[in-house]
């Protein structure tokens, strides 16, 4: 607050009272239009399924019973675990959060991706944030994945396919302590909402993934930008005549550009990125 007197006073000295008080009115702006509508949605009575179990004492409603020394965990040669709740309608999402299993075996949670959608077959939903990171799979740990754009969904889940780079497909588990997600109080903007999976397919006949998990390891891209979404990358590559090929990570927002043909792309592994190919 003091230093916010001071800056006041510093301001009105040069005079500026009006550029402060359009800041002052957009700051308020800002918080209330950006912040104040997303909101815990509670999960209690909403139903969830796993597509192994364990044991009897690691059924799936142990990630939302609010218990952090319990968890829901899947069972042992498990070809593609998944688990999933069911909100009971749909609603305008904004962020899943999961705590994992606190006692043991954070790694097993490399890889798992979080998914938002209006079907309860998860592998359709939209994806929210990137697959989890070694340093996001630690025992006890709490990971936040941002559905930006927000997404209209009634099923929330995380599955993990056991052939991405990073997994070991014989320790791929999921083993969820708690589970909680927040919503937005307005509906979801369909100017920013994600397209649905049969739009997709017309978005995607510009580009297509080749190598998921990898970076490029070719020399001289045609330029490195920041993209906060991949649409956004692969905007930058179509605008620009010489670009064939991209790599993008959500995670870091680093989209780089190349003059590489499909079959000359050298791939590096990065569990983070994703190298497109700009279809002809
Ligand atoms: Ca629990």
């Amino acid at each position: 607050m003091v230093l916010l007197k001071r800056f006041v006073r510093r301001r009105l000295f040069r005079g500026d009272v009006d550029i402060l008080l359009v800041r002052i009115a957009f700051l308020c702006c800002f918080l209330r239009d950006g912040q104040s509508e997303l909101q815990a949605f509670s999960l209690t009575g909403k139903s969830t399924l796993q597509s192994t179990t364990h044991s009897g004492s690691y059924t799936s409603q142990m990630a939302t019973d609010g218990n952090l020394a319990t968890f829901a965990h899947t069972g042992p040669s498990d070809p593609h675990p998944w688990w999933k709740l069911d909100l009971g309608g749909e609603h305008c999402l904004g962020q899943i959060t999961v705590v994992l299993r606190r006692d043991c075996c954070g790694f097993r949670f490399i890889g798992a991706t979080a998914r938002a959608g209006l079907t309860s077959d998860y592998a359709v939903n939209q994806r929210c944030g990137e697959p989890a990171t070694s340093s996001q799979a630690t025992a006890g740990a709490t990971n936040i994945f941002l559905c930006d754009p927000p997404v209209v969904a009634r099923w929330i889940s995380f599955d993990i396919d056991r052939s991405l780079p990073g997994v070991n497909p014989n320790e791929a588990y999921l083993q969820l302590a708690e589970v909680s997600v927040k919503v937005y109080t307005r509906e979801c903007d369909p100017t920013t909402t994600p397209v649905p999976p049969t739009t997709f397919k017309l978005r995607s006949a510009f580009f297509a993934a080749l190598h998921k998990g990898y970076k490029m390891g070719n020399p001289g891209p045609l330029s490195s930008d920041s993209a906060r979404r991949l649409t956004q990358c692969a905007g930058y590559c179509m605008k620009h005549s010489r670009c064939f090929s991209f790599d993008f990570s959500r995670v870091h927002g680093q989209c780089h550009l190349y003059s590489v043909n499909a079959s000359d792309v050298q791939p590096v592994e990065d569990v983070e990125f994703v190298i497109y190919e700009m279809m002809p």
